[in-house]
């Protein structure tokens, strides 16, 4: 109850039980607020007209800038606003791409989202570069000791996940990226499930890259940030050029604004940045602390009752959390999902955009079970309940 007139689909949908915030957050109201405000009163372009409504526009948007900056402890101009997530982890790699050379090695691990390692892919193919996998512990955990194996001074970019979206394990970044630069190669952190769950200090790791998405953190759909160290991010150039991200333009050339602005080509997505402030001013407001503590506890709490049920497979380990992936052994994830949804309880079935950990973990896919701020114990019993009643359903099936 205590989240009930904070998120609309929670008090419109009063029986259901999310547990799919790996996948997308539930919204704010404030943030929805927010975005009616902005087109029902000043619903104008940004940084382009010389009229009140326009500045009115444009301060909103800045604003949000400055809010998402403080945030993660970094510089205004250090935060561009992309589409998402993956459209910010594509941003870095193709700008990186011109710095990549033939015999370069780039390192990434199976723990990644596709957006993490799919752009370096494509790099290595057109480049004739490396990609170099940091083996995994036999718990799944990317470990520092395993990361110095990969480390040579070949290596140009280093592109790991903060938080695993299958196992929910994190990855000692900080360490990493001490290691990494010692090699003066990049690190870009992918922190689409890791910023939503914890605080981060971009500072303190001292990545160079930092990317996550607006809509898994209570916020707007459709919107992400790329954080960047600034003489970084100032160094690359953009991949998309149009209105607004130019200076001079000639018949045959043109000139760029500096970062971030040379990086949000055309109208942007102003409605969701202006309001995505309201996201995380809400999740100061409740201590990201506090929210890392609460979903770790029912991460744990959920681990520990699938694992005592007979025929549960579960691969979340004691550093998991937010995200609980399990099967019921033998059984198709998608099948079993049908049980969770007859009773109202919303999750994900699948690789989750993460083959290759799937892979190695040696399944198709996984249930997998998202927890958030406003998820409580009673939404672990009823998954519990409801785990209960799919083994006995597919009693005989079970290996
Ligand atoms: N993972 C999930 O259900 P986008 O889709 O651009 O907002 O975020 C991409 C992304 C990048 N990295 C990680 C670690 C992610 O988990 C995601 C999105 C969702 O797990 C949708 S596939």
């Amino acid at each position: 109850m205590r989240y009930y007139d904070d998120f609309p689909v929670i008090k419109n949908n009063p029986d259901l039980v999310y547990l799919d915030s790996g996948a997308s957050s539930l919204k704010l109201q404030s943030v929805i607020d927010k975005m009616n405000e902005y087109y029902t009163k000043y619903g104008v372009n940004v940084h382009r007209g010389v009229y009140q409504l326009s500045y009115i526009a444009s301060d909103e948007y800045e604003e949000t800038r400055e809010v998402v900056a403080k945030f993660l402890n970094a510089k205004t101009k250090e935060i561009v606003f992309t589409s998402g997530a993956t459209s910010a982890l594509n941003l870095v790699a193709r700008s990186l791409s011109e710095h990549i050379n033939e015999g370069d090695e780039i390192i990434t691990s199976v723990l990644e989202h596709h957006s993490s390692v799919m752009p370096y892919q494509e790099i290595c193919k057109n480049k004739g570069a490396k990609l170099i996998y940091v083996p995994l512990d036999k718990k799944g955990n990317l470990t520092v000791e395993n990361f110095k194996k990969v480390l040579t001074d070949k290596t140009k970019v280093v592109a790991l996940t903060l938080m695993s979206n299958v196992l929910g394990n994190t990855t000692p970044i900080k360490e990493i990226t001490k290691l990494a630069h010692e090699k003066n190669a990049i690190v870009v952190a992918d922190g689409a499930q890791a910023v939503p769950h914890m605080k981060i200090d971009v500072k303190d790791l001292d990545v160079d890259y930092l990317a996550f998405s607006a809509h898994k953190m209570l916020g707007p759909t459709g919107l992400g940030v790329l954080y960047g160290k600034y003489k970084e991010l100032n160094s690359l150039n953009p991949i998309e050029f149009g209105g607004d991200m130019n200076d001079n333009v000639e018949l045959y050339d043109s000139t760029f604004k500096e970062a971030p602005y040379k990086f949000e080509a055309g109208t942007p997505k102003i409605a969701e940045v202006i309001a995505f402030k309201e996201a995380i001013k809400y999740l100061e407001k409740q201590d990201l602390n506090k929210i890392y503590e609460h979903d770790y506890e029912l991460t744990q709490y959920a681990i520990n009752k699938l694992k005592a049920i007979d025929g549960v497979e579960v691969y979340a380990t004691e550093s998991s959390c937010g995200i609980v992936s399990f099967n019921i052994k033998g059984i198709h994830p998608h099948d079993a999902s049908t049980i969770y949804d007859e009773k109202g309880i919303a999750l994900r079935a699948g690789h989750h955009c993460a083959q290759l950990i799937t892979k190695w973990l040696g399944v198709t896919g996984t249930l997998r079970a998202s927890i958030y701020l406003y998820n409580d114990y009673s939404d672990i019993d009823k998954l519990i309940e409801a785990t209960v009643v799919a083994c006995e359903y597919f009693k005989e099936w079970i290996i």
